[in-house]
């Protein structure tokens, strides 16, 4: 059962979520440029990245004041209420800035330090993702479920590439041993999309190394939820170092042939 502080989080996840998607998608200038770079030229934010967090953190403190914030264009707030927001404003922001359709707005809120409520919104697809802890996974009022497994060598799996040239050579090399191995590889560019592409089973499986909590707090829970896997290296929780979804049964395929491959380091 829903408790009573999960259902206002996941209310006020979802309803942040939806204001910021239809502000992304509606106001996005049609000479949408890149405001700043970050870890490298290629790692870019635009000032419709600043105004979702601004949006989203500015709805969030206004209804619960003594919650936390981590976003990634710099919200960072401890909080004292014991819920922390973690905040993707663009999941997919080179997607976002090229005019591609594959970005999300990704919301997950902690409580006591451990994910509870979970929302990623597709303004381009009309499609809305959620979570709570236990509850199951929905896409509007539909409950997700992973798909069946196949063998490996028919599975369908996402990934995605850091900014860092060198990060980018030895993910190269990772997806050259791996690709013979698999049916093929989708590589959309939101993480948040990819781990809610397992949980509906639009994907068998999803890894990728070097994301942000914010990247995947949402989409893992949304993933969870589903009966989807989801881990890093051999029992190791998803994290910066890997992160691994996919169906039982091309989980442990997967995470073994990436242990093999060295997709945990650069
Ligand atoms: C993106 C991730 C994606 C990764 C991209 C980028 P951003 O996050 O969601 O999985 O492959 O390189 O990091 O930067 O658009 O928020």
């Amino acid at each position: 059962m829903t408790d009573q502080l999960e259902n206002e989080l996941l209310d006020l996840a979802l309803e942040a979520a939806r204001r910021a998607g239809a502000m992304l998608r509606d106001g996005r200038p049609a000479d949408l440029g890149v405001a700043a770079t970050k870890t490298s030229a290629i790692d870019v934010v635009t000032e419709m990245d600043l105004a979702s967090e601004k949006l989203i953190t500015g709805y969030l403190a206004e209804a619960r004041p003594d919650d936390g914030f981590l976003g990634e264009e710099g919200a960072s707030i401890a909080g004292s209420s014991g819920v922390r927001w973690i905040i993707d404003p663009i999941d997919g922001t080179v997607n976002y800035l090229y005019g591609l359709p594959s970005w999300a707005v990704s919301i997950a809120a902690e409580i006591d330090g451990e994910t509870a409520v979970g929302v990623v919104e597709v303004p381009e697809r009309g499609e809305t993702f959620r979570a709570v802890r236990g509850e199951g996974a929905y896409l509007g009022e539909q409950r997700l479920r992973h798909r069946s497994a196949p063998p490996l060598a028919q599975a369908l799996v996402g990934t995605g590439f850091g900014y860092v040239t060198e990060r980018r050579a030895a993910q190269a090399e990772t997806l050259r041993g791996l690709l013979p191995q698999v049916r093929d590889i989708r590589r959309g560019g939101s993480a948040a999309i990819d781990l809610c592409d397992v949980a509906c089973g639009r994907l068998d499986g999803y890894y990728e190394r070097g994301l942000n909590p914010w990247d995947y707090a949402a989409g893992e829970l949304i993933a969870r939820e589903a009966g989807a896997l989801t881990g890093g290296r051999p029992a190791e929780p998803l994290s910066h170092e890997l992160a691994v979804a996919a169906s039982p049964g091309v989980f442990e395929q997967l995470q073994a042939l990436l242990e093999d491959l060295g997709a945990w380091h650069d």
